[in-house]
């Protein structure tokens, strides 16, 4: 089939063996990329491991659409078995080494086993080599960036960690291209469990296509929709910011470790101030509506800011100053930190130091303590030891109460959306295949404009459908969501680009196939890796349903724990899982995923 490149490179750093191998057309037609490819890939070689051990594998993985001319398709998926929750863990990175990689003729990279050395892997087309990186161990990402670029010049697309991940930091991200961050479940850690430092990729080939001529037209035609929809210039100068605004005003900011959902100073933070300090933008290749916000940060430097990261390193630790936001920004950039995950700790700490639970103190918004426990997380001392591997670690440290108060989902931080008075959005949060992360179904936008207090099975079927889109859809081909999400770039454009790549489209019943094949595959990995899997595991933490909201509109609002639990058996069900999540085995054969059935055992 054309689309793909058709090869999968498989780098062992423990033997230094490289092998290239075929994907099947079994594989192509049943998982299409990305997601779909590493969720098989993981299901298949990585099992019962320690995430941090020589047995762990990571694995790249581009889809059909990347790295062709069409709207925002510079994007690939990194997954691997998280350190952070032990289960299975991905994010998506927006990165020349995914163009790259097509272009040097492979759709995936499993990089297996652990180097004796530091070491990065370079990729130039057919030569593929295991590089010594010694000297460029302990280096900050940008700083790596430019060591490498020096090296192999500046047309190469690198993936990088920083001292976070060699330090095995448990939500140490991946780095690319100074400001582009993937990987939000620990896969730098990952990388720096294998003394892998970075990965570079050129590539010169083409990447074989169905029919190109018409590909290049309709891509251009997608380009030039883009430019006028109604939202692009809008866009163009908020990007993802343009949320925050609507977040406070609709009390779903996350506010002092999600106590709250509005923000005082929120005016200071929101997108208007933003376009007050703005330098320039950036973002990720072959992408005309590029969102990166670059400002010129409290010391002076340049800072990318995304809503997720202004609202966890914000509100959610008491911070009313957008450059100094930058700062603890730009630092969980360059040491390789995720940027959620980091404020949601921060938030963690600074609610039992009031508390009273550490010994340490750290005041809501004090900018100089925050700096401080950024670098102590990354050498996993003082206040830093405390948090390095997330907030549900924490708690088990910390004690208390503060269990009600670790805002995570099976281990990963929740991202920044309060959801006291969203009960679709948490159920998103509680289902999501990684933890809790918005990206699968960012239910909450349709939720508050539609029924927003209802737990209707309206809302689940949203959910699910969400998650059939986005999870499955777009992290499978593996393209950037945001022109559809953002700007309403039309669905209808996916499927023509596809027929146009491999030759055959993909019809909406296939789209569902697919997503409920990836999610339930996810599901059992899920289940094989957690002896001790229980229905708890998809609900989000007690504050939202034991605190109710003390401020604003919403004062006195929490989510209702029985009907959250009502959604929960319905969101089974639809799915053909049990009653405790686990998939059937009825819903696994008409998956075709017959050989997970054994595995799972009698609910399998
Ligand atoms: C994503 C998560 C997000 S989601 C943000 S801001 W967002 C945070 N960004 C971080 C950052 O920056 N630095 C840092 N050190 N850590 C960070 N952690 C957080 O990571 C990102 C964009 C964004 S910006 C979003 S919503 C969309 N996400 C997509 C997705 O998931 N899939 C897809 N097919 N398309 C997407 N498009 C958008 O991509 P994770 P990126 Mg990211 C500075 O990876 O692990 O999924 O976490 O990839 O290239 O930076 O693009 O308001
Ligand atoms: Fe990257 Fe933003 Fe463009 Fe998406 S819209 S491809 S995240 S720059």
């Amino acid at each position: 089939m054309k689309g793909y490149v058709g090869k999968i490179l498989r780098v062992n750093l423990s033997d230094g063996r490289i092998s290239k191998e075929e994907i099947s057309e079994e594989m192509r037609r049943k998982f299409l990329g990305g997601r779909g490819f590493a969720a098989k890939i993981l299901w298949d070689e990585v099992s019962g491991v320690d995430p941090l051990s020589e047995g762990n594998k990571i694995v790249f993985s581009t889809g059909p659409l990347t790295g062709l001319p069409l709207p925002s398709s510079g994007k690939m998926v990194i997954a691997s078995k998280s350190p952070l929750t032990g289960g299975y863990g991905d994010g998506n990175i927006g990165s020349m080494a995914a163009v790259h990689l097509r272009r040097a003729g492979y759709d995936v990279l499993i990089v297996e086993g652990r180097s004796e050395r530091p070491c990065y892997i370079a990729i130039h087309d057919e030569k593929v080599e295991i590089l010594d990186a010694r000297k460029m161990w302990g280096q900050m990402t940008f700083e790596a960036q430019d060591s490498l670029e020096a090296k192999h010049g500046r047309n190469v697309g690198a993936l990088l960690i920083g001292p976070a991940g060699e330090n095995m930091v448990g939500f140490a991200t991946v780095i690319s291209q100074r400001g582009r961050a993937g990987g939000r479940p620990g896969m730098g850690a990952v990388m720096g469990s294998k003394n892998l430092k970075a990965v570079i990729v050129k590539g010169t080939g083409e990447i074989p296509v169905f029919d190109k001529e018409r590909l290049r037209e309709m891509g251009k035609e997608g380009y030039g929709e883009i430019k006028v929809k109604e939202n692009y210039d809008f866009w163009i100068r908020q990007g993802t910011m343009q949320v925050f605004e609507w977040c406070n005003e609709n009390s779903c900011l996350p506010t002092y470790n999600f106590r709250e959902g509005a923000f005082r100073f929120s005016k200071q933070l929101d997108g208007y101030a933003l376009e007050g300090v703005k330098v320039d933008r950036k973002g990720c290749p072959l992408c005309n509506m590029q969102c990166g916000n670059i400002i010129k940060d409290a010391e002076n430097r340049n800072a990318e800011l995304d809503y997720e990261n202004v609202g966890m390193l914000g509100p959610n630790i008491g911070m009313d100053d957008l450059r100094k936001v930058g700062v603890l920004n730009r630092m969980a950039d360059e040491y390789g930190l995720d940027t959620i995950s980091l404020g949601s700790c921060l938030g963690f700490l600074m609610e039992a130091s009031e508390k009273k639970l550490i010994e340490g103190r750290i005041e809501w918004g004090d900018f100089d303590a925050c700096k401080k426990v950024i670098e102590d997380t990354v050498k996993k001392r003082g206040l830093g030891e405390i948090i390095f591997e997330g907030v549900r670690k924490a708690s088990e440290r910390v004690g208390g109460d503060s269990r009600d108060w670790a805002m995570h989902v099976k281990g990963l931080e929740i991202s920044a959306y309060n959801c006291h008075a969203c009960p679709g959005m948490a159920l998103s949060f509680g289902t999501s295949p990684i933890g809790a992360h918005h990206k699968d179904a960012w239910v909450i936008s349709w939720e508050i404009s539609t029924d927003r207090f209802s737990y209707s099975k309206e809302k689940v079927e949203k959910v699910i459908e969400l998650q059939r889109l986005r999870g499955g859809l777009f992290e499978s081909m593996t393209t950037c969501r945001l022109p559809w999400i953002e700007v309403d770039f039309g669905l209808h454009w996916y499927p023509k680009y596809l027929e146009a790549a491999r030759g055959t489209g993909i019809a909406q019943e296939e789209i569902s196939v697919l997503g409920d094949r990836i999610y339930t595959l996810i599901r059992s990995y899920w289940i094989r890796e957690n002896r001790s899997w229980s229905r708890e595991m998809d609900y989000p933490p007690s504050r939202w349903f034991e605190e109710p909201l003390n401020q604003g509109d919403l004062k006195g609002y929490t989510l209702d724990r029985a009907r959250y639990d009502e959604m929960l058996s319905q969101y089974y069900e639809m799915r053909g899982w049990d009653e405790i999540g686990i998939p059937q085995k009825e819903t696994l054969e008409g998956l075709g995923l017959g050989d997970v059935v054994s595995v799972l055992g009698k609910n399998g």
